[in-house]
């Protein structure tokens, strides 16, 4: 993506993790989704299954159902456990890129296989829309797409590769945005293929 700088508040830091540092986060998610399983979100109202699967880790996880809603809770929908808490790597990812004060409440793991994708949206369900929303790509690559904060603004794509960092703050965080494509076999980190993305949030102000 050409020009992303001229989106206020968005940062991108290609291959802020290397090898060794993905795969140990990798080890980690790993935990994190044997305490807490990958489920099926379903939309609002319509039921519709995303074809993203999603678990949480930390004090709060973002949930989606029929019924409820958008919203963030403190146990997982199906187990009724609480999450478990963000690994430490990732809270110092935060400390190192966010510039807020605050630590993360939240950390929304997405998984993509293959034929997985995420529509045009935003994320506006956190009461802090000060704190920067920040996002880490592994496994195979995807074509991101960020536009403004109006859903019929302009758009600009830019392909995500393993270890890529993203901070979504100021102007960028209200924007619109969205996953169009997995790109299968672009990585080895993952040994069944697909996509995981990590984001890191503050819900309370
Ligand atoms: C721009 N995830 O979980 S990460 C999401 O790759 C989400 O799984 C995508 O959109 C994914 O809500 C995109 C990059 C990202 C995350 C949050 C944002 C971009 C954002 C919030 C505001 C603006
Ligand atoms: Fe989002």
């Amino acid at each position: 993506m050409t020009g992303h700088e001229l989106i206020p508040g968005f940062r991108y830091l290609p291959g802020h993790f290397d090898r060794a540092a993905q795969e140990a986060l990798v080890g980690e998610i790993r935990a994190v989704a044997a305490a807490a399983p990958l489920y099926v979100p379903v939309m609002p109202r319509s039921g519709q299954p995303m074809s993203v699967r999603m678990t949480n880790c930390g004090a709060l996880g973002w949930v989606t159902d029929r019924d409820g809603g958008y919203r963030y809770q403190d146990r997982h929908p199906v187990t009724g456990r609480p999450w478990p808490p963000i690994p430490a790597s990732l809270m110092r990812l935060w400390a190192e890129v966010s510039g807020y004060p605050k630590p993360p409440q939240a950390c929304l793991v997405n998984f993509y296989d293959a034929t997985a994708k995420m529509g045009l949206h935003q994320d506006r369900d956190e009461s802090d829309l000060e704190a920067p929303v920040v996002s880490v790509s592994l496994g195979d690559q995807c074509l991101f797409r960020i536009g403004g904060t109006a859903r019929k603004a302009p758009t600009r794509s830019l392909r995500l590769s393993s270890g890529d960092v993203v901070v979504l703050g100021g102007e960028s965080r209200l924007s619109f945005h969205g996953v169009d494509r997995i790109y299968p076999g672009t990585s080895t980190l993952l040994r069944d293929g697909g996509r995981i993305n990590l984001t890191l949030r503050r819900v309370d102000p």
